[in-house]
């Protein structure tokens, strides 16, 4: 399957990922910019001063000479951003950027020791300890995102080079890891190694890469004590402070991944954990693992998600709490997670055509995904609240990690590399081949070619969404054989319209796909999706939420900022009959949907007293102003919610 996309919401973002975020994080790897690199949170021990991240490759490669700097998986930043580069090479000849990306290859080539081993931390630092503090280690979540940009790296330009270093790194790991005697009988803290090697697996069609995730994938919980005594045992010096003391839930290990029905621990952690785990079922055909995937999505999607796509409710552990637990001022919801949930849902589509997988995709991509990135392409969120208010950031320590504008970079900058490869490679995300159907999950301006039968199928996707909810799709059957291709009709979309060649159609949707049948030559489709905008709630078990409403047209979530609707928004009360009024404003954030209603505000009491015995509830009236979510935080330090007071 091709894909390739043309459209004015993603090309955008695509054009900001090649000529902003590509060269931009390039001189930050190489701390070759003037930028404060700010602390995700107010604690000491974060590292700060500079990136360092192809300083470390450098030393461990012998071509200077130093000490490691930066968190213990620093190299990751370096692997995701050459993962983000193989794309925009995909789409656009750049040879300057081409000659940069080799050299990337071939120091990386040197810093990798005989055995295959690769870590510059452990290399530079500890090599005498390596694998020997695996909970926080991150040397096998590093390998893992390595293989990924090889993979990627390699399909684009046919660096064999690239492809080489990934082998023998996946060779090493093979033959270090696995249930013989003598090898480790473990697995990383940090999941991700599982998604790198299946990606090779893919690539080169070498079961042991398929084994060996699966491995790792089952080996979570059988051994719950083995990251601690690995700590106790080992005399090198922890390199994260206080992960010896996670909670067993924090890595995804306090139970065999087979009993495990929950979403629990760090949220990049467990999300990274499906992903690879939806990919082992749908390639396997296991149906236990397949059981887990839809269990823990289940728990997610029905009790433990916001409804920005964002998931991870505290900063402590930046992890999962419990059912019903979603904070909006305190959350973590970090970018990473939500890209991670984006992932899961890609390959849960493998595993079944639910539409629900793709309204889930498109709920993380369009809301908390892109809100982690300023419009500038330069700046980046590392947690998404629902609610700020900057003086409660700057003076309230429990929410020294929800800040208020996005900084030029983060000590740890998991984020936005992370985001570079997503948005570089969205049209990944658009088609799922099936094998008997392909479904169209997003609706972006593109083109799907496929191999099919006698001949090839074309799905050709024109629309301006989410702008519009006019969607065409050209589709062209140049074989004999009837092709079928799920469309899907999003959950959110109350009444929708359909024509199929202009007539007027009804739509079945089966599990939210709409099936078209394509014979031999074309057809045209249309869709008119409900683009409305309409109220939330939440269950009212999210005590958080109760008495409260928020605003979404279509995929998007909106919010009210400060610079609209003055300080204080907790005032603001949106009446449940007020009518919400949407229009364009192609002056506002790079052009956007606003929608406007008319609200009220509490007023204040003349008697400033802390307490009273009768409550005032006297308002005035107050035009309210909300814009997509995704946008906030681009006009300065300001106050910002989701979440609205309703006013019956
Ligand atoms: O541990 C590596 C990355 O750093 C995680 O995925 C993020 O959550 C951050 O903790
Ligand atoms: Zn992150």
């Amino acid at each position: 399957m091709k894909t390739s996309i043309n459209d004015p919401f993603f090309g955008r973002y695509k054009e900001l990922v090649r000529t902003r975020m590509i060269p931009y994080q390039w001189k930050v790897l190489n701390d070759d910019i003037d930028i404060k690199i700010e602390k995700e949170r107010n604690d000491a021990s974060i590292p700060s001063e500079k990136s360092h991240a192809i300083e470390n490759f450098k030393i461990a490669a012998g071509r200077t000479k130093g000490e490691h700097y930066g968190w213990v998986f620093q190299d990751s930043d370096v692997y995701k951003w050459l993962e983000a580069a193989a794309y925009t090479l995909k789409d656009h000849r750049d040879d300057d950027l081409k000659k940069i990306t080799d050299e990337v290859v071939d120091l990386i080539a040197d810093a990798q020791e005989k055995s295959g081993y690769l870590n510059t931390y452990f290399t530079i630092m500890e090599p005498d300890h390596k694998y020997k503090r695996l909970g926080e280690s991150h040397e096998l979540y590093c390998a893992g995102h390595f293989i990924e940009a090889a993979v990627a790296y390699h399909q684009v330009t046919g660096s064999k080079k690239a492809l080489d270093i990934a082998v023998k790194l996946a060779d090493h790991i093979d033959a270090v890891f696995g249930p013989e005697d003598g090898m480790i009988h473990g697995c990383d803290g940090h999941e991700e190694v599982e998604i790198g090697l299946m990606r090779l697996y893919h690539l080169t069609g070498e079961k042991r890469y398929l084994k060996l995730s699966e491995y790792f994938l089952l080996q979570r919980g059988q051994d719950p004590d083995f990251f601690k005594r690995q700590f106790r045992e080992d005399t090198g010096k922890p390199a994260i402070g206080g992960l010896y003391n996670a909670p067993l839930t924090y890595f995804q290990i306090h139970a065999p991944i087979l009993e495990q029905d929950t979403a629990e621990g760090h949220a990049v952690r467990l999300v990274y954990m499906c992903t690879a785990l939806a990919d082992v079922a749908a390639s396997t055909g296991n149906k236990d693992l397949e059981a887990v995937c839809r269990r823990i999505w289940r728990n997610i999607v029905d009790k433990r998600m916001y409804i920005t796509g964002g998931i991870g409710s505290t900063v402590n552990g930046e992890s999962f709490t419990l059912d019903y637990d979603l904070p909006n001022d305190t959350m973590y919801c970090e970018t990473c997670a939500s890209i991670g949930l984006i992932f899961f849902a890609r390959q849960m589509l493998r595993l079944g055509a639910d539409g629900e997988f793709g309204d889930v995709m498109e709920r993380a991509l369009y809301n908390t995904a892109l809100s982690g990135m300023a419009l500038d392409g330069r700046h980046f969120f590392y947690v998404n609240p629902l609610e700020v208010v900057p003086e409660k950031s700057e003076k309230d320590p429990t929410k020294s990690h929800v800040k208020i504008v996005r900084p030029d970079w983060l000590g740890c900058a998991c984020c936005p590399p992370n985001l570079a490869r997503l948005l570089a490679s969205v049209e990944d995300y658009i088609y799922t081949d099936r094998g008997d159907s392909v479904l169209v999950n997003l609706f972006i301006r593109s083109e799907m070619e496929k191999e099919y039968e006698d001949g090839t199928l074309t799905v050709t996707v024109d629309a301006d969404y989410p702008r519009d909810g006019k969607i065409s799709f050209a589709i062209k059957n140049t074989g004999k054989k009837p092709a079928k291709v799920g469309i899907r009709i999003p959950g959110w979309s109350e009444d929708t319209q359909a024509e199929v060649n202009g007539e007027k159609t009804d739509i079945i949707s089966v599990q939210g796909y709409w099936y078209i049948e394509a014979g031999s030559g074309e057809m045209n489709v249309t869709l008119k999706l409900d683009m409305t905008p309409r109220r939330w709630y939440a269950n009212p078990l999210v005590s958080e939420d109760v008495g409260k409403v928020s605003v979404a047209r279509g995929p998007q979530v909106f919010c009210a900022e400060g610079v609209d609707n003055g300080d204080n928004l907790h005032l603001l009360m949106l009446p449940k009959s007020a009518a919400l009024n949407y229009s364009r404003d192609e002056e506002l954030l790079e052009g956007v949907g606003v929608i406007e209603a008319d609200g009220v505000r509490r007023k204040l009491p003349a008697n400033s007293g802390l307490y009273r015995k009768a409550d005032e509830t006297a308002t005035e009236p107050a035009k309210i102003k909300m814009i997509p979510y995704y946008a906030w935080a681009n006009r300065g330090r300001n106050e910002m919610r989701v979440w609205l007071y309703e006013k019956e």
